[in-house]
């Protein structure tokens, strides 16, 4: 893409209304836009970002065997009477009535609807075990939205259900969704740790939250340092074994992760003192079973092996996908502005050339963009007509994880720079090789 083609509007002033860091660099980035209160719109920069989580968030759920399919975001109320959360959910509900007065509402979840869906068409333990997800907007009507996508009113969420025949299976269901998440936030450059949490208006007793931990994370976390060791790295697992995916949870969740919510301070006592830290945390994630609860509500039952009727064990799954942007920008930023993992950057590499107009520097960049381009990778030109001050302020704003420097200076000996955002350093080289080396870094990614 080049800069003078984009829409990229990128604010030169702090935005008075900005609290913290994510929500600041996202404003000022161009990313979003605010339209009300919590409800905002993607700008071409934020919308790619979302894209690439999202890509991640479909891989992974797929690797672990679950099926996509896609809700819509409006829903009946009558299934919602039907589970007994019409009235339990409370203003955070949003209502609509449509023209034949028909009770409707914003999803702000989806165990209802697809409880419902499930029931419409599966009958049998034979087609157990069952596990669809969706990547679709919600709505949740919050007191006090704020920190810009963290607590939105408009959300994006994966939303996951698993149906299984028994406790046993639905565990198993659990796991998976939980190795799946590790894999998911490590790919994303992410540290999230599972912790033991509420199960709140979802309902259930087994829930873990994943939480990055953050000074301006909303949660209260407490936990036993070892924790923030772990990584899953590039094992590789078999999600149908269930010994395996149990072994993941067991290593993940044996030392002491609680929110809040679960905290006991009697428990934490036991852990040595100085392991024990208390710290805030931006939720990313969470993972519930519980078992029979909507299946009895709903009658969505299945007919087991002995010929006997049972309502199926459930569970849901949901990663926060709007918000992951926010937290990823608290995790990876500096005063200059946000600093991208590769996994997840809106272009691989950025091009800065230091004097647009100059025949050779043009031409070099034109080269540099086409080979770029020429290995799959997208790179973002900066060919305006611009000081080369302004121009890498606004490539450290934007958080390019690479940026290619062309300059006449340079050419003249053959090379250009590439400069990494994180540590600032550059390094010389001929253009071919910098193509060459950006093309190496994101083979593994
Ligand atoms: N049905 C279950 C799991 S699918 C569910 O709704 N879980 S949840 O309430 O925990 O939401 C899942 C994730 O969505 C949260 O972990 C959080 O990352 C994200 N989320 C929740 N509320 C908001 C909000 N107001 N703004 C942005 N993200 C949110």
């Amino acid at each position: 893409m080049r800069l003078t083609r984009y829409f990229l509007p990128v604010l030169r002033e702090n935005p008075a209304e900005a609290q913290i860091a994510s929500h600041r660099l996202m404003l000022r980035a161009g990313m979003i836009r605010q339209a009300s209160a919590g409800i905002y719109s993607w700008l071409p920069l934020g919308y790619r970002v979302l894209q690439r989580i999202q890509q991640i968030v479909h891989e992974e759920q797929q690797r672990a065997g679950h099926i996509p399919l896609l809700m819509p975001t409006l829903q009946p109320a009558d299934l919602w009477q039907e589970s007994g959360r019409y009235n339990a959910y409370g203003p955070e509900m949003l209502r609509i009535r449509d023209r034949h007065e028909r009770d409707m509402l914003y999803g702000p979840t989806n165990e209802e609807m697809i409880t419902d869906i499930f029931r419409s068409a599966v009958g049998s333990y034979k087609d157990l075990p069952l596990t669809l997800y969706h990547i679709q907007w919600k709505f949740r009507d919050e007191v006090r939205p704020r920190f810009g996508v963290m607590r939105g009113r408009e959300f994006l969420m994966k939303d996951g259900y698993n149906f299984d025949l028994t406790k046993e299976d639905a565990l198993h269901a659990y796991n998976r969704h939980l190795v799946s998440y590790l894999r998911t936030y490590e790919r994303m450059g992410l540290k999230a740790i599972p912790m033991r949490a509420d199960g709140g208006p979802i309902g259930g007793d087994y829930t873990h939250e994943f939480l990055v931990l953050a000074e301006t994370g909303e949660s209260e976390v407490f936990y036993d340092s070892e924790i923030t060791d772990l990584t899953f790295g590039d094992r590789t697992i078999d999600y149908d074994d269930v010994a395996q995916c149990q072994a993941v949870l067991e290593e993940f969740t044996s030392r002491y992760a609680r929110t809040d919510e679960t905290h006991d301070e009697a428990v934490f006592a036991e852990v040595p003192e100085a392991r024990r830290r208390s710290a805030r945390g931006i939720e990313v994630g969470q993972i519930f079973y519980f078992g029979t609860k909507y299946s009895d509500a709903m009658n969505a039952v299945v007919v087991n092996e002995q010929g006997e009727r049972v309502p199926v064990h459930m569970g849901s799954h949901g990663i926060g996908v709007s918000r992951l942007v926010g937290a990823l920008i608290e995790a990876n930023h500096d005063e200059k502005g946000i600093i991208w993992p590769e996994g997840v950057t809106p272009f691989h590499c950025g091009i800065v050339n230091l004097k647009q107009g100059d025949e050779a520097a043009d031409g070099a960049c034109d080269a540099l963009y086409a080979g770029l381009k020429a290995k799959g990778l997208d790179p973002l030109y900066d060919d305006r007509n611009e000081r080369a001050g302004a121009k890498f302020a606004t490539m450290d704003l934007i958080g390019l994880p690479w940026r290619i420097t062309v300059g006449p200076r340079g050419l003249k000996n053959g090379v250009v720079e590439l400069t990494s955002r994180r540590t600032g350093e550059s390094e010389e080289m001929p253009p071919e090789a910098a193509i060459e080396r950006v093309a190496q870094i994101y083979a593994g990614i």
